[in-house]
């Protein structure tokens, strides 16, 4: 506690809540401590919220309000380019998307990839993950078609150059978007899942995918889920970790409200809802992944509608299940 930036002594805990799984699964609890941090004004959150940081780094033909991000593997950074009006939805803030993607590779070739203009990337900055477990770095971007809205894509780096290697099916309507949550192996058998909330604003779907072939394939879906507010730029407003202590990543996602969350497990084959944390107001930021407590096991923060942050604790209880 005393290494810890922020002083949780003056928070208040609320909320403390043991769960069980069901009979026959390995017996794990998650306890979770929410709670208004204590002090608005305490700068090492502030700079947590701010993205003026990462907006302040610029890249040649740059998405204006894009994010260049960084990696460890073969892509040193990534960013989208070429702004475009070409689509004017403008759920993300503005009606200015971007219609392509630049990286720099860690081996010092700068390459880049360029869509028709039958799309645009409705995206703030790539996500890079490797998918396929290969080391090296593919790219997860929202893409949006013109005429029947978004889908995910994945764009690795081939022999070519830039080239899109799968992709969900699109929504099907023009101005229907998604926003990932992110990619982990959810149910620990080696293969990488992808997650997303489809149409987060007007009833939203947790959607769970496979890279399989040239497709994103579709194995599980479930609706009660939002990750971001209209209009916000906001859209980190989810987490992948393992809550509940059992070694396999846990989705922390909003409920359609946005005043509440969702810890949820994706172990063979079924979404199961670890434990549901009822806030006291709508969120409006990214989630920032923090250790709170300083066991070593990452907790969240985020803001609510107006800047108050809040934070919560997982405490995972090995073999008190019943
Ligand atoms: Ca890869
Ligand atoms: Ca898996
Ligand atoms: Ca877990
Ligand atoms: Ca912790």
């Amino acid at each position: 506690m005393e290494s810890h930036p922020i002083d949780l002594a003056k928070g208040f805990a609320a909320g403390l809540l043991g769960w069980s799984l069901l009979a026959g699964a390995p017996a794990y609890a998650l306890d979770f401590d929410s709670f208004i941090m204590p002090d608005p004004r305490n700068r090492t959150l502030r700079a947590m919220f701010d993205d003026a940081a990462a907006l302040a780094e610029r890249r040649p033909d740059m998405l204006p309000d894009g994010i260049v991000v960084h990696g460890s593997r073969d892509i040193a950074a990534a960013w989208l380019t070429g702004p475009t009006r070409r689509y004017g939805h403008g759920v993300l803030g503005d009606a200015v998307e971007a219609s392509g993607v630049a990286v720099d590779m860690a081996d010092g070739r700068r390459l880049a990839l360029t869509l028709g203009p039958d799309s645009v990337f409705e995206d703030r900055y790539p996500r890079l993950a490797d998918l396929d477990g290969d080391g090296r770095d593919e790219m997860l971007v929202v893409r949006a078609y013109l005429d029947r809205g978004a889908a995910l894509t994945v764009l690795r780096v081939g022999e070519g150059g830039l080239e899109i290697a799968a992709e969900t099916l699109a929504i099907g309507t023009p101005n229907r978007w998604l926003n990932p949550v992110g990619a982990a192996d959810f149910d620990g058998d080696g293969r990488i899942e992808v997650a997303l909330v489809r149409t987060p604003h007007i009833g939203g779907v947790l959607m769970i995918y496979r890279w399989i072939g040239d497709r994103l394939e579709l194995i599980h879906e479930e609706p009660g889920f939002s990750n971001h507010s209209l209009g916000s730029r906001a859209l980190g407003m989810s987490a992948i970790l393992d809550a509940d202590g059992d070694g396999l990543p846990d989705l922390v996602i909003p409920d359609q409200t946005l005043t509440a969350l969702r810890v949820m497990s994706f172990t063979d084959g079924t979404l199961r809802q670890l434990v549901h944390i009822q806030e006291e107001a709508g969120i409006d930021s990214d989630f920032i992944q923090i250790d709170l407590d300083g066991d070593g096991r990452a907790d969240l923060a985020y803001q609510f509608h107006g800047g108050m942050p809040a934070g919560v604790i997982f405490r995972p209880r090995r073999g008190s299940g019943e």
